[in-house]
Formats: structure tokens, sequence, C-alpha cells
């Protein structure tokens, strides 16, 4: 960050004050996780001043020329641009086996908006699961555009087994005959079968969309069903267990190509972020590495490590535990005591431990209080983590628990978090360049 430094100090500070912020905090946010330099320097490079509105031209197998009827670009001198974004799509779809991809998404909401205007038009019925219950909020939140155009049936989660039960979720489909099903979630702990919402999807003629952005590192390693030969179309984020650079992309069928394509750009887009798009292809080669499916089976090894020691450890984990990368811890409720989502959220904090308070199935808690908190281990397991350091974290959070109140005993506890990470470096030649 030497140029930042000299030219803009103020920059500089409160950059360098995230980049120690992240090294030496334990990062369990179950959406965010550390790219690699590879990524970074994809992300920081020229390609961030290219406009390429449009999309790469296309190869015919059959002549070796570039077909240029069939797409193109609306700027000149995208040459180079084109390899990068084929790059990036071909590796997308070697990975998950997908007919198409569109790699230009800038984030997963835009993804989504793409991935309904392609299948169902405004007024249409979603059935998509309700945000309290793990959903997202561009699976039909009134706040967000998919709650503002469309007309939202959600399902949730059973109340005995806080898990689906596709029979409920079955028969609210036969009831409301919606246009689209739409499944995936933010905060789910467990597997999806995304067989069975085809069924469901089928049996009431219902376009099936997959947000998989959580598990998408999980699905690339095979450690998760694959929603892609069941999903009409699955969209996700790039940054979470993919460990790609913050953005979106669209995964679908080749008869929604077409669709697709036009509803990200000219429909709701313009021009990509080819840096970014860089970073994705750097991402994506770097998820085609056998060491790739070491990480993410780790990732999942820690989760279920970290859910056993916080249940030894007295906490409720909703649905008792794990499939994937993330838990959700069940405070209890306002008339139990304790600290509320919220609040335990700013007291890992103050602790040196990030998460997000998250509402848990059936709250009666606002979602800005929240009764839970969402633990996931994507960052923890790109440090280096294994399972003796989940042991330790289950307890360090029990700690910060009994101690909520209490800002010296947080203080230490953010001590022992420190010294906990130091064992674990993570950009250290960055932190050392800017020492
Ligand atoms: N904000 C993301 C998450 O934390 O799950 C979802 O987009």
């Amino acid at each position: 960050m030497n140029h930042i430094k000299r030219q803009d100090p103020d920059l500089y500070q409160a950059m360098l004050n995230e980049l120690t912020r992240q090294t030496a905090n334990l990062e369990l946010i179950a959406s965010e996780n550390f790219v690699s330099k590879a990524v970074l320097e994809a992300a920081g490079s020229v390609l961030t001043n290219k406009y390429a509105e449009g999309y790469p031209y296309r190869w015919s197998k059959k002549t070796d020329q570039i077909n240029y009827n069939l797409y193109g670009r609306y700027y000149g001198g995208c040459e180079f641009i084109d390899d990068v974004e084929e790059l990036a799509i071909e590796r997308a779809k070697k990975i998950f086996g997908a007919e198409h991809v569109n790699v230009q998404p800038h984030s997963g909401s835009q993804a989504n908006m793409a991935a309904y205007f392609s299948l169902i038009k405004p007024g249409d019925t979603i059935l998509s699961l309700e945000l309290s219950h793990g959903g997202h909020l561009t699976h039909g939140h009134p706040l967000s555009f998919s709650g503002y155009l469309f007309n939202i049936v959600p399902y949730g989660v059973n109340k005995d087994i806080e898990q689906f039960d596709y029979d409920e979720i079955r028969k609210i489909a036969l009831d409301v005959k919606p246009q689209m099903i739409l499944t995936g979630a933010s905060a789910y702990p467990r597997a999806i079968d995304f067989a069975r919402f085809r069924k469901i999807a089928d049996e009431v003629k219902a376009k099936l969309v997959v947000d998989m952005a959580h598990i998408a590192g999980l699905v690339a390693a095979g450690l998760h069903d694959t929603p892609v030969p069941y999903a009409d179309i699955v969209t996700t984020t790039t940054h979470k267990t993919l460990r790609g650079p913050r953005g979106g992309m669209i995964l679908c069928k080749n008869d929604y190509a077409k669709d697709v394509d036009r509803w990200v750009f000219p429909g709701t887009q313009g021009g990509p972020l080819m840096h970014i798009i860089a970073a994705k292809a750097a991402a994506f080669n770097e998820a085609l590495q056998p060491e790739f499916k070491d990480y993410q089976n780790q990732v999942i090894l820690n989760a279920k490590a970290l859910a056993k020691a916080l249940n030894d450890q007295g906490f409720n984990l909703v649905s008792g535990g794990t499939d994937n990368h993330l838990m959700l811890v069940n405070l209890g409720t306002e008339e139990e005591g304790g600290p509320s989502g919220k609040k335990m959220e700013e007291s890992l904090d103050l602790a040196g431990i990030t998460a997000n308070k998250n509402t848990v199935p059936f709250d009666t808690r606002k979602p800005f209080v929240a009764s839970g908190i969402r633990l996931g281990t994507p960052a923890i397991t790109t440090r280096g983590m294994k399972e003796p350091e989940m042991i330790k974290i289950a307890a360090l959070i029990r700690e910060v628990r009994d101690n909520y109140d209490n800002e010296d005993k947080l203080a230490q506890i953010k001590s022992m978090v420190q010294n906990l990470c130091k064992e674990f470096p993570l950009y250290a030649d960055l932190l050392a360049e800017n020492k």
C-alpha cells in the first residue's frame, strides 16, 4: 500500500487498521473468507480501467473463427478482456458442470435479480424461505426488489426439528401454485435436498432457482449435493466458501442462457467489473486444484467440531448441529435472561471475535436484536485452524457469554484470542510491508 501511504495518509490508516483487524481477530462470520494473494492481485489490477459492456466473442469450434454475431462488446480494445472472461466462464463450467455461466453479476443480489427476471414476471408468486428461518433479503423481503415486485409466499423450518420438512413445503406449494420456487439460505445449517425441491417444483409446474451462495465452495468440492442438475437457474456469490473476490455469478441450462445474459446486461447492469472477473478466474483456478477439496473438507470438520464443542459448553444450537460450514447458536428468549444476539455480537467484538447476530426460527425478538448468533468456519480454516482450535474457540465463546457485560474480562479474553490468532499468521507479508 506504499502509494496510498504516500498520497493519502487518512485512507492508508483506515485500510491498515482493517488489515490489522482481519489478522488479529477471530473471523467467524459464516459468509466471509480470506482470499489468496493471486486473487488480491487480480482484484487490484489495471483491469479496473476497462469498459467491456457486452459479452466475450465465442469461437465457432467448426470453423475455428470468432462468431461475431453471437455476442459482442460495445467497446473496442476488448480482445484481452475477452480472454479473461472466457477463462472465468470455462473454469466455472468445469467446477460446477454447468451448461452456461454468466460471471458478470456484481453481487449475489444482482445475480438473483437477473435470475428471477429470466424466469418470471412482476406480480408472479415466489415460494421462498422466510428471512427469519435462514433466508435472504433478496428471497422476498418487502424492503428488497424481490418483495416489492413479486408476490412472496414464505416457507419455514419445522418447529420441532428446526429443519425443512419437505412434505410441509410441498403442501404449501400445492396450495399456492407458485410460478417459481426458491431455495438456498444464508443461515441454514443443514444439507438441502435439491432433488426433492425439483420434484415439488415439477408437481406444481414451477421454475426452480437455487441460491447456493453460502455452500458454493462445498458444492465445488463435491461435499454438498449440487443443485446444478436440478435447478433451472443457480445463483451464487463468489466470496463465501468459494473463497474468491466479492461478486456474483449465475449458472444455468443452455435453454436460459440468452435470457440470463440479457437480464444481467443490459437488463440490470452496465459495464462488468473486469478486475473482479479476473479475480474470479484466479479463484476458480484455485478451486480446481486438489488442495481445495482438502480445505472444504476441513471447513466441514471444523464446523462439526465447533458445533460439538459449543454443545459441550452448554449452548443450544438450532437443529442441534450442522452439516455444512455454519451453525446458529440460540441464546434463548428475553424472558430466559442472558444476552440477545445483538448484545452477544457486541461482546464478542470486544473480545476480538467477529460474528453476527441472527434471528433463530420463531424468534420473538426483532431482527435487529435477534436471539441468536451465526458462526462459520470458512475464514478460520483458511488460516489453518483445525479441530483442537475449535475446542478452544468454543471455550472462549462461553467465557464471553458468561461475562458479556464485563468489559475488563472481555479485554482479557481478547488477548487470549489474539494469541491464538498469532499462531496462525495471515497476510504476514502485507503486514511486514506496512510495519
Ligand atoms: N450477507 C450475506 C451473509 O452474511 O450471509 C448474505 O448475502
